[in-house]
């Protein structure tokens, strides 16, 4: 018998029970940024939340720099994937968000005008049990109210978030 083949139900039996809530949540894997998922995550260079005219929750990073704390287990290589869109002005620079995972660097990515999901494959060894910090670096952070016309927003707003998720890269190793 080829006890292999039985190796990718399993994972699928275990993925579903995880994602019951039967057991306590170890392991953050979305976030929507709305009260309901995000209030305790957002740790550092957010505003407040907010809604689009879809409807949508996000939050805008009002800063150069934003970090988000998600739980992990640490088990295996993981994809980190958001969408968003940058705070953009007649005359704006390219704006970048570099990303970084418990201080080490990832990756960066210019950002498209419009609100875009990218998608980042972090390394197993750079996650660790319990809390880890997702920190953002972004190329700039302005006021509405010195870049548009109009606007009153006095906020340094650099990139708006709609949801975050940090998925297994591959099917998840077991043991
Ligand atoms: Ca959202």
């Amino acid at each position: 018998m080829n006890s292999r083949a039985f190796l990718a139900p399993l994972a699928v039996a275990s993925l579903v029970f995880a994602l019951s809530g039967c057991r306590p949540i170890d392991e953050t894997r979305s976030l929507n940024f709305d009260a309901e998922t995000s209030a305790g995550a957002l740790t550092s260079g957010w505003s407040g939340f907010e809604k689009t005219d879809e409807n949508d929750s996000f939050v805008w990073a009002q800063a150069r720099a934003a970090t988000v704390t998600v739980l992990s287990r640490a088990k295996g290589d993981q994809l980190l994937r958001f969408r968003c869109w940058p705070f953009r002005y007649t005359g704006a620079p390219a704006q970048v968000a570099a990303v970084f995972v418990n201080g080490s660097r990832i990756d960066s990515v210019t950002l498209a005008d419009g609100a875009r999901v990218y998608s980042f494959a972090t390394p197993e060894a750079l996650w660790k049990s319990g809390p880890n910090e997702i920190r953002f670096e972004f190329a700039y952070a302005e006021a509405p109210k010195d870049r548009v016309p109009g606007s009153s927003d006095q906020r340094a707003l650099s990139v708006a978030f709609d949801w975050l998720e940090v998925l297994p890269a591959k099917s998840e190793k077991k043991g």
